[in-house]
């Protein structure tokens, strides 16, 4: 195991919850099982590069904060060769199996797409090795369409033709890279893609791009043979005053409008669910009972700002609602719990890099034994069950097999006027949630 750029921190290992070293998993133990899998293969995590080893913890109102040591190299070459060193040393103390990149996270950006295209192909080689070297595996490749200046007025939603076919160059080659490091996936995030103000937009031809943009991605992925998942993942606001993507259903209504649905999965943020006004559980139940649930970002949103904080997650309540429904729809593979989150400015030393993946670690392995206990016990099942039971019978059926229409229901509401409904028991249902925390 490498041991250059941490030299003081050890490998992470399980001591238990009655441990008291912030160096240790209190609940993360990999190859215990729950229920037919280990905790390693539930949950899949994966380290964010852009996040961990690319953010320099600067915010709108100040400069880069983070102590890094690969910040005292002067040569972005070297210095990325570095980080990506660090990463692989990062995955493995971390026993963190997966990672995921933009194409500019790795590499940087030079004068030319030509000399871009080089250094990316650089950085890619040494990338190979170390996965080779290490067993760790690419979750997710993507691209960055939204930093550089000529992304000001969005990528495939440009208004400049010459604009979408950068964008298109720039995802042709990011999803060859990624298929060369065998990634898993391959996400869509559209940064820019929405308007800021319809006094300038055409609305009508941006989605139609869009659209067209996202079938070339996909011809393109089956031309070179690349079988990993496409993911677009929704996220309300933030940069873009509207953003097309901007939840699960407004996802699926373009991916179905469009004839994308088959070609498509959806990777979902905590905190883009609840900056569109949902609970991520909701998101991640809107997902899976469409069939569309590929992946997603566990992080945690601040629920007094309205940006995305992308913070560690550490809300236990929450990420067992998340992996009930990851549980209830078989798993998450080939998709992925990824860590798209930044430690908070003022945690600047590299220790807390550590510190702050054990915590969002060991809140999903703790949520992952309570969300298995609460589903196989049944109690929330069985009530909703029963709460839905009319349909299984009499008139209720008759409405489910779809063989009766409005005059006979008439018929039936006429004989049947005194209805008589039962309470739907919230307080009761969250009691019996908090006897399983
Ligand atoms: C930004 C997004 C981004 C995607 C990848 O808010 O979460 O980080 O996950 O482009
Ligand atoms: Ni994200
Ligand atoms: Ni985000």
């Amino acid at each position: 195991m490498q041991n250059q750029f941490f030299p003081d921190i050890p490998r992470i290992n399980y001591e238990g919850p009655e441990s008291r070293n912030p160096l240790a998993f209190k609940f993360y133990q990999p190859d215990r099982k729950i229920g037919d899998k280990t905790m390693e293969q539930h949950l899949r995590f994966s380290v964010a590069y852009w996040h961990t080893l690319t953010g320099t913890g600067a915010d709108p109102f100040g400069v880069g904060a983070n102590l890094r040591p690969w910040l005292s190299i002067s040569d972005p070459m070297e210095q990325a060769r570095a980080r990506m060193r660090a990463c692989f040393e990062i995955l493995e103390k971390l026993q963190v199996p997966f990672f995921c990149f933009h194409d500019r996270d790795i590499a940087p950006e030079a004068e030319t797409l030509r000399e871009t295209n080089r250094n990316l192909d650089q950085i890619v080689e040494l990338t190979r090795e170390l996965i080779a070297d290490s067993g760790k595996q690419l979750l997710w490749g993507t691209a960055c369409l939204f930093n550089h200046p000529r992304y000001v007025h969005g990528a495939a939603t440009s208004c400049n033709a010459d604009v979408f076919a950068y964008a298109a160059a720039q995802v042709k080659k990011a999803i060859e890279v990624t298929h060369y490091l065998g990634g898993r996936n391959y996400v869509f995030w559209g940064g820019r893609e929405g308007y800021d103000t319809l006094l300038n937009t055409d609305m009508g031809l941006e989605l139609d791009n869009l659209a067209r943009f996202l079938h070339m991605a996909v011809d393109y992925a089956a031309e070179i043979g690349f079988t990993g998942q496409l993911l677009i993942e929704p996220k309300p606001k933030e940069p873009t005053v509207h953003q097309y993507d901007s939840d699960v259903e407004s996802c699926l209504n373009f991916l179905r409008a469009y004839n994308l649905l088959d070609h498509f999965k959806i990777n979902i943020e905590q905190n883009h669910a609840i900056l569109a006004g949902h609970t991520y559980q909701h998101e991640i139940h809107m997902a899976r009972i469409n069939g569309v649930l590929g992946s997603m970002d566990a992080n945690e949103g601040a629920y007094l700002l309205g940006w995305d904080t992308d913070q560690m997650a550490t809300n236990i309540y929450e990420a067992v609602f998340a992996l009930y429904e990851v549980l209830k729809a078989g798993g998450l593979a080939p998709g992925g719990l990824n860590f798209d989150a930044k430690l908070r400015r003022p945690s600047f030393q590299p220790d807390d890099i550590f510190i702050g993946h054990i915590a969002a670690m060991d809140t999903y392995a703790r949520a992952l034994e309570i969300a298995h206990n609460l589903l196989g016990a049944g109690e929330i099942e069985d009530f909703i069950a029963e709460r839905y039971r009319s349909y299984r019978e009499g008139i209720g059926r008759k409405i489910a097999d779809g063989s009766i229409g409005f005059k006979e229901l008439e018929l039936y509401a006429l004989e049947h006027d005194r209805i008589v409904n039962s309470s739907g028991r919230r307080e009761m249902l969250e009691a019996i949630v908090n006897r399983y925390l």
